[in-house]
Parts: structure tokens; sequence; C-alpha cells
């Protein structure tokens, strides 16, 4: 038997000018390009602004103003992301034949390491969003098949991404220049050698103009699938959107109290919610709550995972409740919970939603009685801030500054 040598090998791997470039080229890749880097920018915008919203860092105070801004921000950020997805499969597609480019002599050492380079980083920034949108897409069906923080995770390859995002524009700048330049009619192909003119010309303007349809319509049916969690008249058609199944009290339910371990401590007759300041402390029965001036507002709950929904509140502002252990409206509050399992059954609330007199520790949703779901006996609900700090079942409020 003869072994096969490297050059029988070598002859068999495909070269670029082999594949159909009728579809492909430098129009379709530079026109998917924009569109994907525009997504991509609203979606790390966006998602660092959710990140600041979530860590409230002390140069860049957050208020409760404009009640709607988390739920607008990381709604675009869900769309946005949503519509990438389409836009990468195709951006992939478009320019997956040059992966088999060979690499230039190796004579060139110089050619050589740029080339390496270059492949490096696009290795780097397809992996990065690939892992993006991936994790993203698991994260909004609220699914976590891993063991790391979803948060800190997507926000260190979100930077890794953009980086490498932002070098790739730099360096092809001149190509993307002359991509967006080119009429999409043009058949302007890199293996132009074997085609043979005219008839190819037409062929390839045709099919790139579909091409490109079709991924805008891909990119659109995926956000109208998604948006309608966030978005009320388009609720029907959002099948991707798992959240937007009708809750209790016409609110989704991100968290069960059953799931979260709550349940005992919620029902139970002997319910007491206790508050903090320094030596000072009350503690309030269920009947005691009630029996204190209750306000009602309307306001958002925007779940980081994408979707929200506005609902009427009606509750105690926790200004008053802190009052009431001699604590100023402006003070950082503590809340914890009588959930047992998992994440998110404590909040710390800055004090300039503490202060609002919105901020509310909520008795009652939509007119009724919070169902146990939704954090009965009480909840937290504050303007403008991320649905994971708007703790459920709360018995303990401590401030702490
Ligand atoms: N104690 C507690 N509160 C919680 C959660 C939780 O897991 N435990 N989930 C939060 C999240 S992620 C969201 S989006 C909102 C959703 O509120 P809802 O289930 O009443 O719609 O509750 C928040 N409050
Ligand atoms: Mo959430």
């Amino acid at each position: 038997m003869r072994l096969p040598k490297v050059e029988d090998i070598e002859a068999r791997i495909p070269r670029p000018e082999h594949f159909d470039e009728s579809r492909r080229g430098l129009p379709t890749t530079s026109r998917v390009g924009r569109a994907l880097g525009i997504a991509f920018g609203i979606c790390f915008l966006t998602g660092m602004w959710s990140h600041f919203q979530y860590t409230d860092p002390a140069w860049l105070p957050i208020g409760p103003d404009p009640a709607w801004l988390y739920r607008w921000s990381q709604g675009l950020h869900i769309i946005s992301g949503t519509a990438a997805v389409p836009l990468v499969l195709v951006k992939l597609w478009s320019v997956y034949p040059h992966l088999f480019a060979r690499p230039p002599g190796k004579e060139d050492k110089r050619a050589l390491v740029l080339e390496a380079l270059s492949r490096l980083s696009i290795g780097v920034l397809v992996a990065s969003s690939l892992f993006m949108l991936a994790s993203g897409t698991l994260n909004i069906s609220g699914w976590y098949p891993w063991d790391f923080s979803f948060r800190r995770t997507h926000e260190a390859v979100a930077w890794i991404a953009i980086g490498s995002l932002v070098l790739h524009i730099g360096v092809k700048l001149p190509l993307i220049r002359d991509g967006l330049d080119a009429s999409i009619d043009d058949s302007d192909n890199h293996n132009d050698g074997d085609d043979d003119g005219d008839t190819d010309d037409s062929a390839g303007h045709t099919s790139r103009r579909a091409l490109l349809a079709a991924t805008g319509a891909a990119s659109g049916l995926a956000v109208l699938l998604t948006a309608g969690q966030t978005v009320p008249f388009l609720r029907q058609v959002s099948v991707f959107g798992v959240r937007d199944g009708e809750g209790p009290q016409d609110l989704p339910i991100n968290r069960t109290a059953r799931g979260a371990g709550a349940v005992a401590g919620a029902t139970s007759p002997d319910f007491t919610l206790t508050i903090m300041s320094g030596e000072q402390s009350v503690t309030l029965t269920l009947d005691d709550l009630r029996a204190l001036p209750q306000t009602t507002h309307t306001l958002p709950i925007a779940c980081v995972e994408g979707w929200s929904r506005s609902a009427e509140w009606t509750g105690v502002p926790v200004r008053d409740l802190i009052a009431m252990v001699g604590a100023d409206p402006k003070s950082t509050v503590q809340f914890r919970s009588t959930q047992t399992r998992g994440a998110f059954g404590s909040s710390e609330l800055p004090s300039q939603f503490t202060e609002d007199s919105r901020t509310l520790l909520a008795l009652r949703l939509n007119g009724e009685v919070l169902s146990i779901d939704h954090g009965f006996p009480c909840r937290l609900i504050a303007p403008n801030r991320p649905g994971v700090l708007q703790t459920k079942w709360v018995n303990k409020m401590e401030v702490v500054t």
C-alpha cells in the first residue's frame, strides 16, 4: 500500500477559488458585517449598562428616573443580541472559504507572522462572539447548564469580543470601504478567472440581493419572536419569549416560591417583617403592615433575561418603613427574604432609590393581594431597577448606611 504523500493530501483540500462566490464576495460580507457590527455595538453598550445598573458603581450614580430606562436598555440588549444570531451565521458562511487560503511561503517570515496573527485574532473574535450569543440565548431561555457565574463570564468575554471586533474592523477598514462602495450588482469576485463573464454577472447580483433579503428577514423574524416579551402587542407571536406566558396577576414569574424554598416562611401565620437600623428595630405582623398608609404606583418589572411588564403595585413606601427605626430616607437598605434555596434571596437598595416615594414594599399587585409566586406577603419594587434586585418574600430590612 502506498501512503498518500503530503502533496496528494494538499491537492484534495479545496482552495478559496473552488467555492461558489456568486452570493458571497466582498459586497455581501461587508453589508452583513456592517449590520452585525451595529447589532454587536448596541448589544455591548446595553450589556455594560445592565452591568452598571446591577453593580451600582460609585462613579456612575444611576437613579430611579426614568423608571422605564432599564426596561428599554435590557429589551434592546436582548433584541440586538437575537438579531445578531442569523447575521453571524451568514457572515461566517460568507467568509469561510478564506479558511482554505494557503499560507504565504516560508521565505517571507514577516508575511507568515502577520498571517498567523490575523488568523489568531479572527479565531478569538469568532470564538468569543459565538460564546456571547450562545450563553446569552441559553440565559434568556432560563437554562444555566454551567458552573461559572453567568454575569461575570458574559461580561469578561464581552470585552474580549468587542476588543477583537474593534481590531478586526481597524485591520479590514480599507476592504470594508471597498465592499460597501461596490454595488451589490458587481460580480467582482476573487475567482473572476474561472467565471465566464456576463451570464454570471446577473446571476451574481440577483442571488446576492436574495441572500441579503433573506438574512434581513431571518434577523427580523428572530427579533419578532423574542420581542413580545417586552413589547405588549407582539406577545401573541413571541414563541421564543419563554417567560411571556401569563403568570398569576398578569405578570410572568421568574422563580416560584416552591423553587426558592420560600413557601413555609412566607405562608407561616407567624410571619413578621423586621426592620433594623443600628441598635433600633421594629417587628411588624402582616396586619400591622396592612394597617399602615398605602400608596399605589405603576412600575415595570424588567428581568435581565429580557422580559418586562408594567404592573400596578400597592404597598408602603420603603422610606416610611425605615423612618420607624429613625433612619434617614437617604439610606442604603439591605433586603432579605424567607428564601432558603438558590441565589437572589437578598439585595441592597442604594439610597437614591430608598428616598424615592415610588419605592415600595408592595403587598398588592394589580389590585389583588400578592400571589405567593410574586412575593407574598411582601416584596420590594423600585423604579428603574433590574428585576433580579426586586426581592420577593421580604422578611428583613436592614439600614446599612
Ligand atoms: N427572593 C427572591 N426574589 C426575587 C427572585 C428570586 O429568585 N428570589 N427573582 C428575581 C428576578 S430574577 C425577577 S426578574 C423578579 C421577577 O418577579 P416576578 O417573579 O414576581 O415576576 O423577581 C426577583 N425577585
Ligand atoms: Mo430576573
